[in-house]
């Protein structure tokens, strides 16, 4: 049996899966499950409990769910590229940690928007705090631009570039008024780099 993702097309979650498989090589082993997450879709549930997308059956039909360990078992079927390189782990799961936490912040905002109206979501307590870190990640994320590994094109990616990639291009996506890529002008250089790749040409978002 091949790998079965399942999966919706404005997820970022699902999206950095999509991406890092392209990136592995993996095309051929993988069978897309368009679902929708948010109508207990059966199948889905009978995979992953929580009813979220990404999960993925593996070939031997263990599922795995959630992102990261995903991710994780993804990077171990191939050894070459390797996402996860252990001569940089640390500087690549920081990166990693930044992005997933742009990822959470972005979508919980727009999930709370959906349900309680924008004007209530965002004056809320939690809405607040989420608003909070996406600016204090993005202002992180530019003053550490010039220190991340330089990209021409054709270098290999690693996770942390995957991640926060998603990251700002979901931001962009959902949350257009934040406007990052213009006040954020390093952040914005480095991630054009990356729209660029066919990766992530592929996987875009569409509503
Ligand atoms: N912590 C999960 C989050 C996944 C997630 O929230 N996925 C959303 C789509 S972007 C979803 O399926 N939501 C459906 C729901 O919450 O019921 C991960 O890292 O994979």
């Amino acid at each position: 049996m091949p790998l079965e993702l399942f999966l919706n097309a404005t997820s970022p979650y699902a999206r950095i899966v999509r991406v890092c498989a392209l990136e592995k090589g993996l095309e051929d082993r993988l069978i897309l499950n368009w679902v929708d997450p948010w109508a207990d879709d059966a199948e889905l549930i009978e995979v992953n409990p929580s009813a979220k997308v990404p999960a993925l059956c593996c070939e031997d039909r263990t599922s795995i769910t959630e992102t990261l360990p995903i991710l994780y078992y993804l990077d171990s079927l191939t050894e070459k590229p390797i996402l996860l390189p252990r001569e940089s782990l640390a500087a690549v799961l920081h990166g990693v940690g930044l992005g997933m936490g742009l990822v959470d912040a972005g979508f919980q905002t727009v999930i709370a928007r959906k349900y309680a109206g924008r004007t209530d979501a965002d004056r809320s307590h939690l809405g607040k705090r989420r608003l909070a870190a996406i600016e204090r990640i993005l202002s992180r994320l530019e003053a550490e631009t010039v220190s991340r590994n330089s990209y021409n094109g054709d270098t290999q990616l690693t996770l942390d570039d995957i991640v926060i990639g998603v990251a700002l291009d979901y931001l962009r996506f959902r949350l257009p008024e934040v406007e990052w890529p213009l006040r954020f002008p390093a952040l914005a250089a480095w991630e054009d780099t990356r729209l660029t790749r066919r990766s992530f040409h592929d996987t875009r978002f569409t509503s």
